[in-house]
């Protein structure tokens, strides 16, 4: 029993849902306890633990936790010795820098001897010591969006996403100073059975990516047509052609990139396919 991974996750808040579905998704299930500090999962070696995510860098620092999920605002703000193995493609926002709405912010200098109001007072500074900026950062807790309002700062430096918590306190976004998303972090020594463990989750991790990002699609097809039909489609190794009852027609299977979708579904089209069927794939593996 002591031989288990043990994963921090965020107790409540945005990334709480995404941790939860994506280990589920990876087969790996939470068993039901009130105690809500870790649980047990269901059918995997594996400890949960749910904690704030300003913490879980600290605590997979200190090999409380051997993993984590947090946001990669949250591992370079806090800085701590942890190695991030994967993104995650959930929780994404950029942290942005943010003044009135009738400034004129063209470029960075625009902040020389400013006040700028934000949660991220490191990766503040470093972005001010890259552009060569003198200014004042003002760290503070939460509630970044009302500094200027307050006459607190003349900028901010805060997350967005749909950026409507600036818009609704007269703010405009000028300039992004990261990108985001959640990211799986590990401990730096983990000893060589966690390892092990780790591999083996992250190979369901990756299976559930991909298979996210890629569609199975079915088609019939003229067969007078089948090769510039499958001169369309990428499929695995080759696109699947069987026969079909009616003769002349054979149905096509393949898989899709989500990215290239409608642009090859539109082709298919054109190019004489018929009865095209697209279904999500649950798991894919190479
Ligand atoms: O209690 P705990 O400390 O664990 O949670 P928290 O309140 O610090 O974090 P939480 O749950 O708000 O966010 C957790 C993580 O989600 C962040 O560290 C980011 O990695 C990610 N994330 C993604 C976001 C957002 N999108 C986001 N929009 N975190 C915060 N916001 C906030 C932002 O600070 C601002 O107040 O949402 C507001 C802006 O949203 P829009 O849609 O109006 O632009
Ligand atoms: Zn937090």
């Amino acid at each position: 029993m002591s031989e288990v991974l043990k994963i921090a996750i965020q107790k409540s808040g945005r990334l709480y849902d995404d941790s939860v579905k994506m280990l589920k998704d990876c087969g790996i299930g939470l068993k039901n306890g009130i105690n809500r500090l870790k649980t047990e999962a269901d059918n995997f070696p594996m400890e949960i633990y749910f904690l704030r995510d300003d913490d879980i860098p600290q605590y997979v620092e200190d090999a409380v936790a051997h993993i984590g999920i947090v946001g990669e605002n949250i591992v370079y703000e806090k800085n701590k010795q942890v190695n991030i193995v994967e993104q995650l493609g959930f929780g994404k926002c950029r942290l942005s820098i943010a003044v009135g709405k009738n400034e004129k912010y063209e470029r960075a200098s625009f902040l020389n001897n400013k006040r700028i109001a934000t949660t991220y007072p490191l990766l503040v500074q470093k972005f001010l010591d890259k552009n060569k900026v003198n200014a004042e950062i003002h760290a503070i807790s939460g509630s970044v969006e009302i500094a200027p309002g307050i006459g607190l700062a003349d900028a901010i430096v805060d997350l967005v996403s749909s950026g409507s918590t600036l818009f609704m306190n007269g703010l405009k976004e000028v300039e992004t100073v990261l990108e985001s998303q959640a990211v799986l972090v590990k401990n730096k020594n983990l000893d060589s059975i966690r390892q092990e463990l780790l591999d083996k989750f992250l190979f369901r991790i990756r299976a559930v990516k991909k298979a996210k990002n890629n569609k199975y699609i079915l088609l019939n097809a003229p067969n007078n047509k089948l090769n510039e039909i499958i001169s369309l489609l990428p499929g695995m190794k080759s696109p699947t052609v069987l026969p079909l009852a009616e003769p002349g027609w054979s149905s096509v299977h393949s898989v899709l990139d989500e990215n290239d979708f409608w642009d090859i579904i539109t082709r298919l089209k054109e190019a004489g396919a018929q009865g095209i069927l697209v279904v999500p794939i649950e798991k894919m593996i190479l």
